[in-house]
């Protein structure tokens, strides 16, 4: 008898043993069970959710816009105001980048975020003796009210959010931007943007701090009150798990310890005496957004659930202390050096994952910026990147639009729970500020580093271009570059006429008000520095100010041991490594003996912190250099521990001016038998200069670590036969 053709045919049910039975038939060893992948953070990613997955999860039918917030800060989201679109650039001159930013905007870009130079972050005018490879590299240099005067020069301050990527030398930055806009007619509570102020990450993997961590939660406590009181648009802080996933951290590491920073923020800002609904909404965040898709979007939704639970024990009156609004960009990690235009897909799937998540505000990188600054081209299609995505896929039409997916739901909880274990043990420890101050958190990231780079380089983690799929030839690449003389030369002597012209008995009034301040603890120090930059006070003076009270911070250099091998040892060719340094042991009666050195204010140390691990694994003695050694600092350290080499690792495009100063250094303080080798992000064009100037051996991103290792020991090894 034929069926009703109007009704569904009934399906014969299955049930999960049911499927179990049949899945193991394909599957290794005749087990599906163990089929999907198992992620470093310890989740197993199943490969089959089912409704059973459901059941128990305490949120899984909640709404975006009301508590617990897991679904989304707004009510209706992307559908009535998409993500805001907001790229991270800056270098060369003020000019320069205000150019770049207003060309942008007209472009399609919808908010400002500044890149600053590496002086500036730390403290230093353009002039400072420290700092000549650096001005102008890896972002703006500003050292005064007339810099920031240009940088936004015919940009309405009332009309568009400004984002400042500034930890370290935050006060006059601030301070600087501030009288810009005031300068600009622009009222301070009209300014909308956020500051990224977030200093207990620098402590932890970006090292671009100044003074230690107690005066520096200070700044932080200081910063916050003034933003709380007079600039009710402006995010006051950026609380930052970005740079934990750059340096290697897995996404429920980055979670927990980001989270735990915001809760010591919170209390610093409680400890001053202010309400916490005064501030608490006001507090933004800032993830980065790598390769694995699935657990990026559960992260996010984990990040917005977990953070309501904090901000709960405080309990705050205006929901807004409870919703936790973010900033993403994708990830710099997972972009190569070779094959480079992978990159843009790369970033396509990195943004979407961040939009599934439902960040607030979005950078997608540039695909040539594993090489070197974005050019206009290549920012160009980073940009149309989320355009598309935004204008053109109808994305944004559905709020939250992984929620009810049983996978989802249960990975958000997993991801939550995770986290949480962690945030409980850093609060077994006392805190966040103790667990950096102990070493512990930052040790936890390098052995998560490590584990990652001993998969890659083993080939158990794939990446196409680089460990499997490599191109036989790569074609040259136009690049970015930035004359740094000439910047140096432009800023110094800007700064010459603004010293001449102010009135200097002000200045040093104003700065000295700093000091006492600093001093006694009483005051604001954002206040008496907004003051001391309208009389044209400059970045470094307001630094030295601080510093004459707070002293630098200097870092310790401890490092994990054993977690590269353990990792990597099963790969061929490491006994056989271990074999060849243990006979050059022999042969010269010690082992060899590595630096691996950071020169300047470049402070992304994780490449140079995994290398060294995995050198020490294999068998080398290896020193750590000091972060922000000068090249003279670097030869003499690298002489008295008579190394046979010297690995600088150069992330801040500082190489040109600072490798040839190491390798004369050397040569005049009395080592010029010691090897100099390279590694970093280093454009393929400036290899010929570098060997000419007498460096042995480049390793750029991408080179397997004991590859680059046994080169090493056979040029060492030359050069002592020789
Ligand atoms: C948004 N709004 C809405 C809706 N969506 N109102 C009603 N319905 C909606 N659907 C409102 C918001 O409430 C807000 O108003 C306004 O629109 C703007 O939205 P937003 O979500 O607050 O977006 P935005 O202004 O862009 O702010 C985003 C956050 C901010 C909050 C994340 O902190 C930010 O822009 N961060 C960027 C940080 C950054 O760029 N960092 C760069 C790091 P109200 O404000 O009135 O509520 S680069 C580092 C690189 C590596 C390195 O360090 O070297």
């Amino acid at each position: 008898q034929e069926k009703n053709s109007d009704q569904w045919p009934n399906s014969k049910t299955a049930n999960y043993d049911d499927w179990l039975k049949s899945a193991n038939k394909s599957a290794p060893n005749n087990d599906a069970s163990t089929l999907g992948w198992n992620t470093p953070d310890g989740i197993h990613l199943k490969a089959l959710y089912t409704a059973n997955d459901l059941q128990d999860l305490p949120f899984t039918n909640t709404l975006p816009g009301f508590e617990p917030f897991l679904r989304g800060p707004q009510a209706t989201m992307y559908s009535v105001r998409p993500w805001t679109i907001r790229q991270y650039a800056g270098f060369s001159t003020a000019e320069e980048s205000n150019q770049f930013y207003r060309k942008s905007l007209a472009a399609g870009g919808q908010g400002i975020s500044v890149a600053f130079d590496l002086p500036t972050h730390r403290g230093y005018d353009s002039d400072h003796p420290r700092v000549t490879g650096d001005v102008g590299k890896a972002g703006v240099a500003i050292d005064t009210v007339e810099d920031m005067k240009v940088l936004f020069n015919q940009i309405p301050l009332d009309k568009v959010s400004v984002s400042m990527t500034m930890n370290g030398g935050v006060l006059p930055v601030l301070a600087g931007y501030i009288v810009a806009a005031e300068e600009q007619g622009v009222a301070l509570n009209a300014l909308s943007g956020t500051i990224q102020n977030d200093i207990l990450k620098e402590f932890m993997v970006r090292n671009t701090y100044i003074y230690p961590p107690e005066p520096s939660m200070r700044i932080i406590g200081d910063i916050i009150e003034f933003t709380a009181q007079k600039m009710p648009k402006f995010n006051s802080i950026s609380i930052s798990g970005y740079h934990m996933q750059e340096a290697g951290a897995n996404q429920s590491l980055e979670l927990a310890f980001t989270l735990a920073d915001g809760k010591e923020y919170v209390k610093t800002a409680l400890a001053k005496g202010l309400d916490v609904d005064e501030f608490a909404g006001r507090l933004s965040f800032f993830f980065a957004i790598g390769m694995n898709f699935y657990l990026e979007i559960a992260k996010l939704r984990a990040a917005r659930l977990l953070w309501w639970r904090i901000m709960s024990e405080f309990s705050p009156k205006n929901p807004k202390s409870l919703m936790l609004r973010t900033h993403c960009q994708t990830s710099g990690w997972s972009l190569t050096e070779q094959d480079p235009y992978n990159n843009v897909v790369r970033t396509t799937v990195e943004a979407m994952a961040a939009v599934f998540g439902g960040t607030q505000s979005l950078h997608t990188n540039s695909f040539d910026e594993a090489i070197a600054l974005p050019t206009e081209f290549s920012a160009r299609i980073a940009r149309n990147t989320q355009l598309i995505i935004q204008e053109e896929t109808h994305i944004t039409s559905v709020v939250d639009p992984w929620a009810g997916s049983y996978m989802m739901e249960k990975l958000t909880q997993e991801m939550a729970d995770k986290a949480w274990e962690i945030i409980q043990e850093v609060e077994a420890m006392g805190g966040m500020t103790k667990a950096v101050d102990s070493g512990w958190a930052k040790l936890k990231i390098e052995a998560a580093a490590a584990e990652k780079q001993a998969n890659i380089d083993s080939g158990r983690d794939v990446i196409v271009g680089v460990n499997k799929y490599q191109l036989t030839e790569q074609d040259e690449l136009e690049v970015r570059e930035v004359d740094n003389n000439m910047v140096r030369e432009s800023q110094v002597q800007r700064l010459q006429e603004i010293k001449a012209r102010r009135d200097s008995v002000a200045v040093q009034n104003a700065l000295s008000a700093i000091t006492a301040a600093a001093e006694s603890g009483e005051g604001n120090l954002l206040d008496l520095t907004v003051q001391a930059m309208r009389l044209r006070a400059t970045v470094g003076e307001v630094s030295d100010a601080l510093e004459s009270i707070y002293g630098r911070h200097r870092a310790d250099t401890q490092k994990v041991t054993g977690v590269y091998a353990r990792v990597y040892d099963s790969a061929e060719g490491w006994e056989k490594l271990q074999h060849e340094i243990g006979q050059f042991a022999e042969e010269f009666g010690r082992r060899p003996r590595v630096m691996i050195a950071k020169l300047g204010q470049d402070g992304h140390d994780r490449g140079a912190k995994v290398v060294a691990t995995a050198y020490a694994d294999l068998g080398f003695d290896v020193d750590m250099g000091v972060l922000f050694q000068t090249p003279a600092e670097c030869a003499r350290q690298a002489i008295e521990n008579d190394v046979h080499a010297v690995g600088v690792s150069t992330l801040a495009a500082g190489h040109k001016t600072l490798v040839p100063e190491i390798i004369a250094e050397l040569n005049r303080q009395g080592g010029g038998d010691i090897v100099v080798f390279v590694g970093g992000v280093i454009p393929r064009q400036d290899y010929q200069f570098l060997y000419e100037a007498g460096v042995q051996g480049i390793y750029g991103p991408g080179t397997p670590i004991p590859a680059s290792a046994k080169d090493v020991l056979e040029r060492i090894r030359a050069h002592l036969t020789q």
